[in-house]
């Protein structure tokens, strides 16, 4: 008996946190400006480069379609990289970054309910802790891991590999939320179910092995028929 649920393991950017647009997009333009570069990454265009996961390896990989090679287009997205997380960093910590509407709501719910809560994401940690202290306070998730300390990004699945090592739970007792194909491959990869939170650049992704997709979060707090509410509830007798 007792409910399958044991965690739910949540996506930052895009998920919990409206963070690419205003923020990761902004903070990638103030360091290509602060370092004379004249690139600056529209909306439509950032969106097309979120295909690559990882803010340096997305770096890295513009930089050689304008022409870096390999090596110099490796070396200047470490550089502007480290430039461009001190800057998301500051808009971490100073509020900038917002809540997706319905996050707070759901993680509350689920913490009343004595689901352990945990954060798998490719971001790095020098603004994935502030931003989430900032939006949900410091001891919420008992478990985050990040893009820093993992040897693959999204979608493979060692993040999720990692938190449920950390965790000390089977991939069948842990539910996964994500935003994007990336971080639904992730959490497939790991074995977790996922559901998916679409937003403005992932809505028109393939979500093909979703257990389930919302345009919002105050969608999958209302289906008492979706894998996560069924997954809250007690096993029924067995059959
Ligand atoms: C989304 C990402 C991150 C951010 C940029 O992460 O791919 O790389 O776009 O952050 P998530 P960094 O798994 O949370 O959706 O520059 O720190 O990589
Ligand atoms: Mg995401």
């Amino acid at each position: 008996m007792g409910e399958r649920w044991k965690a739910v393991v949540f996506d930052v950017d895009g998920t919990l946190a409206d963070s690419e647009r205003d923020g990761h997009r902004v903070a990638f333009n103030a360091a290509f400006a602060a370092h004379g570069l004249p690139y600056r990454w529209d909306v439509a265009e950032y969106g097309r480069l979120l295909a690559v996961t990882g803010g340096r390896r997305r770096l890295a990989a513009f930089l050689e379609s304008q022409g870096y090679d390999a090596p110099a287009a490796a070396c200047l997205a470490a550089l502007l990289h480290r430039d461009k997380t001190e800057r998301m960093r500051a808009l971490a910590g100073g509020g900038e970054i917002c809540p997706r509407p319905g996050a707070r709501e759901l993680l509350a719910e689920l913490a009343a309910a004595g689901i352990t809560l945990a954060v798998a994401t490719t971001g790095t940690r020098a603004w994935v802790e502030p931003l989430l202290s900032r939006l949900f306070g410091s001891d919420l998730f008992a478990v985050v891991v990040t893009g820093s300390e993992i040897p693959a990004l999204k979608p493979d699945p060692a993040v999720y590999r990692e938190v449920l090592g950390r965790l000390g739970l089977p991939a069948a007792r842990a539910l996964a939320i994500e935003d994007s194909r990336n971080g639904l491959r992730a959490a497939l990869g790991a074995g977790l179910e996922c559901v998916v939170i679409t937003n403005e650049y992932t809505r028109d992704q393939d979500f093909s092995g979703a257990a389930a997709v919302y345009p919002e979060f105050a969608s999958c707090l209302a289906d008492q028929d979706g894998p996560l509410a069924a997954g809250l509830r007690p096993a029924g007798p067995a059959s």
